[in-house]
């Protein structure tokens, strides 16, 4: 019983220290979109069954133990055995089995509602496409390309705005993973799964590939930003147009398109036509480099440029060896690629 007492005792700083380190409650229980709030009731559902079992089964435990401890002055003979007892063994299998058929029906109606394998009419539909290590955002019927940072509408009481998300993959499996939006869904090359989000509360959320895809696996992460109504629009218009080249830094597009850069990255208006990494029409809309390793500034892109590996070991875009001069001149170009 003693060593009880301090186990449990040892778990408190443990917990706190959690809790210190801005852990707060997992995300999970925190949900803030339709799906997210099935998986949460789904858990808390669990959760409860399993405690109500835990307690009575421990309980009983707890209390046989002490109730039947050996004293002194006992005999020393066993207590009457029995040997089968209909009414118990009915009842230690009815029980379970309902239990089972309760979590069976309740996981059974959360997956059907889950589950959609391709968009509604009417859902916006944004095509995810998982790449090592960053992801790839299209909105198709907007011509919209973006990396990293998913912008979405939110769903307000008197307007639903559920979108449906396709993954794909560019390489390995990858998963998709917001979770304070929806649950995991699996990036799969040469296959097309569905999710959907149902945003209900404007706000920034993060979220991570959880599926182990290389080297900077845990450098993928991902945000979503989720838009206060009227202004998703704006932002799908602001993305729409191509990039607007100051004639400040003409020397460095000319230097841009001179490079590698473009078999690569594409920027829409210019040569640069590639698809092996990000979009950089609007590259400084996003707020964060590199799939959310760093913050995206003019420093931290100087440094990025100089030597990616730096920022993001692993990465597959290579150091392109440009001189000082010339990292200033494209850097000055990026900036503008509002
Ligand atoms: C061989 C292909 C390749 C070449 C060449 C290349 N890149 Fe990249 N680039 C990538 C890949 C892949 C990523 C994504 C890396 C990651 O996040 O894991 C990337 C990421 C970036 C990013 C960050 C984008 C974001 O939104 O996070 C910038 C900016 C960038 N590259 C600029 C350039 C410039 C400028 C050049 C030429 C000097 C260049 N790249 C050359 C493949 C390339
Ligand atoms: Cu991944």
């Amino acid at each position: 019983m003693k060593q009880a007492a301090w186990l449990l005792l040892a778990l408190v700083p443990a917990a706190t220290a959690a809790a210190d380190a801005g852990l707060g409650s997992p995300a999970v229980f925190a949900p803030a979109s339709t799906p997210a709030y099935v998986i949460r009731d789904l858990a808390l559902l669990v959760i409860a069954v399993c405690a109500v079992i835990l307690f009575s089964v421990g309980g009983l435990l707890a209390w046989s133990v002490i109730r039947f401890r050996a004293r002194p002055g006992d005999a020393a003979r066993e207590p009457a055995q029995i040997y089968g007892s209909g009414p118990i063994e009915l009842a230690w299998t009815l029980v379970p089995a309902i239990i089972v058929v309760i979590l069976f029906l309740a996981t059974a109606r959360s997956i059907f509602d889950l589950q959609k394998e391709q968009a509604p009419a009417g859902w916006l539909q944004v095509d995810v496409v998982g790449h090592q290590w960053w992801w790839e955002f299209r909105y198709p019927g907007a011509g919209v390309t973006t990396a990293n940072e998913l912008h979405l509408p939110v769903s307000t009481a008197t307007q639903s705005q559920p979108v449906f998300l396709r993954l794909e993959s560019a390489d390995v499996i990858h998963s998709f993973w917001v979770p304070r939006l929806a649950g995991k869904q699996d990036a799969i090359p040469g296959k097309r799964n569905g999710l959907w989000v149902e945003a209900l509360e404007a706000g920034t959320y993060v979220g991570q590939c959880a599926e182990f895809c290389g080297t900077q696996h845990a450098g993928m992460r991902l945000r979503v930003i989720v838009h206060p109504p009227g202004e998703f629009e704006r932002w799908l218009d602001s993305q729409r147009g191509p990039a607007v080249t100051d004639p400040a830094v003409a020397d460095g597009r000319a230097l841009f398109e001179r490079t590698a850069c473009i078999n690569c990255h594409r920027v829409a208006g210019t040569v640069a036509n590639g698809t092996v990494g990000p979009d950089l029409t609007h590259l400084m809309s996003r707020s964060t480099l590199a799939s959310g390793v760093a913050r995206n500034d003019g420093e931290t892109l100087r440094r990025w440029l100089r030597d990616p590996n730096h920022l993001k070991p692993g990465v597959l875009m290579p150091a392109m060896q440009l001189g000082e001069r010339d990292l200033d001149r494209v850097v000055a170009y990026l900036m503008t690629l509002q």
